[in-house]
């Protein structure tokens, strides 16, 4: 509902801008400036740039949240989101699926309890939408995967969660330019991530392994974090995604052991949590 008022507002200044509109006589000085603007641009061939009224790097007709946004796009149902996690799995080194490797693979449990896929998209309030910090009431929620390959089977280990971010009917699609992960304190880390986007807008998540999937970034560096008092996390791993747009994502984690002390020996994957958002340009 938000979203269309948003749309028919921004319609509404467009058609204003281009002195379509007559119901404000207030606004007619300033329509007349507008469409000589427009004109100007007209003369000079480039076919129009596209309005990105929050300087995201989406284009206005192709955002979400045109007027900019600075919650946390992949916030999770347990935690008042739309998001949640729709597949868990993991694969080889040569790709190839194995299961096993799954420590916790129900999606039906949430925020507080331990190691369990959904705990991933969980952060309490009053720190849900901050850039900057985790807070969990269970401070080993989060996903979970055996890190060590078994004799016979070929690492590294990849972790992968699909993520429906629009669950419910909130939102289409959201929008994002960065993810935040923030690191695991409990008896795993995840030193690797990488995200991809899709296509599908429709209820029926793609498979993991589904063709249409875009990685937007490489396995990229997650940093060791600080940790407050285990609930509390700051200094995420800020992974520059490009401008995008999708209802889902993919996130595919691992741990090379870089990162071992007293809470990790390598042998797991633990990805306490991961945070979208869609970060304006500065003026
Ligand atoms: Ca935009
Ligand atoms: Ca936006």
């Amino acid at each position: 509902m938000k979203n269309w008022y948003w749309m028919f507002m921004v319609l509404s200044l467009g058609l204003a801008a281009q002195g379509c509109s007559d119901s404000d006589n207030a606004n007619g000085g300033g329509s007349g400036g507008s469409a000589g603007t427009g004109g100007a641009g007209g003369d000079g061939g480039a076919g129009g740039v596209a309005m990105d009224a929050d300087r995201d790097g989406i284009p206005d007709d192709e955002d979400p949240t045109p007027n900019g946004s600075t919650n946390n796009k992949l916030n999770g149902t347990n935690s008042g989101g739309a998001a949640t996690v729709v597949e868990t799995t993991a694969t080889l080194g040569n790709g190839e699926e194995d299961v096993e490797y799954v420590y916790e693979s129900d999606l039906t449990l949430g925020c507080d309890d331990s190691w369990y896929p959904q705990g991933t998209l969980c952060d309490e309030p009053d720190t849900t939408d901050s850039p900057t910090t985790s807070t969990k009431t269970d401070y080993d929620s989060g996903a979970s995967w055996y890190a060590e390959p078994d004799p016979g089977d070929e690492g590294p280990i990849t972790g992968f969660l699909v993520v429906d971010a629009c669950s419910d009917a909130s939102c289409e699609a959201v929008d994002f330019n960065e993810a935040r992960v923030f690191q695991m304190f409990s008896d795993g880390k995840t030193t690797h991530v990488r995200v991809s986007v899709h296509a599908e807008r429709g209820d029926t998540a793609p498979s993991w392994d589904d063709a249409g999937w875009m990685t937007v970034t490489d396995f990229e560096t997650i940093g060791a974090g600080t940790n407050i008092d285990f609930y509390i996390v700051e200094d995420p791993t800020v992974i520059s995604t490009g401008p995008r747009v999708t209802r889902y994502v993919r996130l595919e984690t691992r741990n090379d052991g870089s990162l071992a002390g007293d809470d990790d020996d390598g042998s797991y994957i633990e990805f306490r949590s991961v945070k979208l958002f869609s970060v304006s340009a500065p003026e």
